[in-house]
């Protein structure tokens, strides 16, 4: 499709924020709404309804009924995979209403929601459906006169709260184990970019998920995400988020019932490169590339680059060659790769970092502004610190925007040694043509996902997920089953 033909359909697009309760779209039992605008232009897209405790009460109610009459809980694994697989092929069958709604909603380019935001999304359910009357339980090796069994069994009720920076694929990440291996979900999409869920909740009811099942509510964190962290019949919660937000959710879930409770955080990602890297304009583009992906909002962005000092200026060279590609452009135009960041509060706190970086000494080599002013859009050109110290709050902060700071080293060891030094521990990469330095300085990296030779690569079959502040437990692959599954063990006389 064309721009033009983006920007027309996006005038009619529907637009529905009402909540996904026991199979109905319904307002918030209070009644209160709040405003959707689109970080793309500026424009008020429509009201979503503002769920509290009560509308969590109603939702997590629909939720155990439908785990405990066994309506989805109790249906064979090939029956939910032929549903899983039914709401996938959904999903690609309504491709270009969900990206476009991700795209208004959150303002990523509209090639990536399409090709990327939906394919993956997608792909996640479709995998966790195909997975899931393939998984065999165990028999213990237990001495004759017994038979120990151990087989998973579902949670319960699950819910999930997450971010706005991939706002499907986050809600696909949960939805696919969770709903596969037998739970009923109550999911509270981000106040920022509550769209695709709502819309992924009604293609999961087309598709034959039992009303009750899949509930979405829209809402504040400190509302209806609160309700669900001290809710004491959510027997699991998953957040993907920031590491503040992660810390209370742990509270709660102490604090309540003990429900499990997994988390996946923020992160600070080293990227490091080696003067020997068997190719450095594939280390360039790399690492260009994966930081200004999504306006810099990922997670796993690396946002902290250690060049080794040999090849520093080579490095940056090629560097400020590629940043022109990254000018923000219209989101709804198909050769855009660089969009809007999600509202303005994030506007806000990226350009403050931008100005602590340029306050502590930093070298501002590329970008600091926002840009598209007149569009009535938030955007922020892609920024590129040289310079950078590791004591400075945008070598250690999580910025979440289109920000990179560069780091030069002379020593490896001290790049590792830099390289660990935050909190966050989620993705890392090093860039070397000797496989056994790549393998030792792998090995040393405190991160729940590490590159060699690349950056980004990404799989359903790999977990992914962090050290340290960065959360634990796994999303993704087969691992992902252990957040939303118990392991049950009968012993039988034999
Ligand atoms: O995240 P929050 P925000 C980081 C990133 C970003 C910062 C703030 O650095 O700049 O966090 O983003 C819900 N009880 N990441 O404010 O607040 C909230 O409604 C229960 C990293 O959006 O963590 C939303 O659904 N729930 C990150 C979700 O938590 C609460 C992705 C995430 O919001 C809550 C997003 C509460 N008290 C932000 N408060 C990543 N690692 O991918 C909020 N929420």
């Amino acid at each position: 499709m064309t721009t033009e033909s983006w920007h027309e359909r996006s005038k009619t697009v529907r637009i529905d924020g009402r909540a996904v309760v026991d199979g109905k779209r319904i307002d918030a039992v209070a009644g209160a709404r709040f405003d959707c605008i689109s970080p793309v232009d500026g424009r008020k897209l429509g009201e979503v309804a503002r769920c509290t405790e009560t509308d969590v009460d109603l939702a997590v109610q629909s939720a155990r009924a439908a785990f405990e009459d066994g309506r989805w809980s109790a249906k064979a694994p090939a029956e939910r995979k032929r549903i899983l697989i039914r709401f996938a092929d959904l999903m690609l069958a309504n491709r270009d209403e969900l990206a476009l709604l991700e795209t208004l909603d959150m303002g990523k380019p509209i090639r990536y929601s399409r090709s990327v935001d939906v394919q993956l999304a997608q792909n996640c359910i479709r995998w966790y459906g195909e997975a899931i009357d393939k998984l065999y339980g165990e028999v213990a090796p237990t001495a004759q006169d017994s038979l120990a069994l151990i087989q998973r069994e579902p949670v319960g009720v699950v819910a999930a709260i997450i971010p706005w920076n991939y706002p499907m694929l986050m809600a696909a990440w949960k939805i696919g184990p969770a709903l596969a291996a037998g739970n009923s979900l109550v999911l509270k999409p981000s106040e920022k970019a509550p769209l695709t869920s709502l819309r992924l909740a009604e293609l999961a009811l087309e598709a034959g998920v039992p009303e009750g099942v899949f509930n979405v509510l829209p809402g504040y964190g400190d509302e209806a995400g609160k309700a669900l962290g001290l809710h004491m019949d959510v027997d699991c919660i998953a957040f993907t988020g920031s590491t503040r937000v992660g810390k209370q959710i742990l509270q709660m879930a102490g604090q309540s019932n003990l429900k499990r409770a997994w988390t996946e955080l923020g992160g600070k990602s080293a990227n490091i490169v080696c003067a020997d890297c068997p190719d450095l304009d594939a280390a360039v583009a790399g690492a260009i590339g994966a930081m200004y992906f999504n306006q810099g909002e990922s997670c796993n962005a690396p946002s902290r680059l250690f060049v080794e000092e040999s090849i520093r200026e080579a490095f940056l060279d090629k560097a400020m060659a590629l940043m022109p590609n990254y000018a923000p452009g219209d989101p709804l135009d198909p050769e855009t790769v660089m969009g809007a960041i999600v509202d303005a509060t994030q506007m806000k706190t990226v350009l403050g970092y931008i100005e602590d970086g340029k306050a502590a000494g930093a070298r501002l080599l590329a970008g600091g502004r926002a840009a598209r002013t007149e569009t009535g859009g938030l955007y922020i050109e892609p920024t590129l610190f040289d310079g950078v110290d590791g004591a400075m709050r945008i070598a250690r902060e999580e910025i979440f925007g289109p920000v990179l700071s560069v780091l030069s080293f002379t020593d490896l060891d001290e790049a590792v040694r830099q390289a660990n030094s935050t909190h966050y521990g989620l993705a890392a990469a090093v860039w070397t043509a000797d496989m056994s330095k790549a393998i030792r300085t792998a090995r040393r990296l405190r991160a729940g996902t590490v590159h060699v030779n690349q950056y980004d690569n990404d799989d359903i079959t790999v977990p992914f997920g962090g050290y340290k502040q960065s959360g634990n437990g796994r999303d993704k692959s087969l691992h992902a089953f252990d957040k939303y599954t118990e392991l049950k063990t009968t012993w039988i006389q034999v």
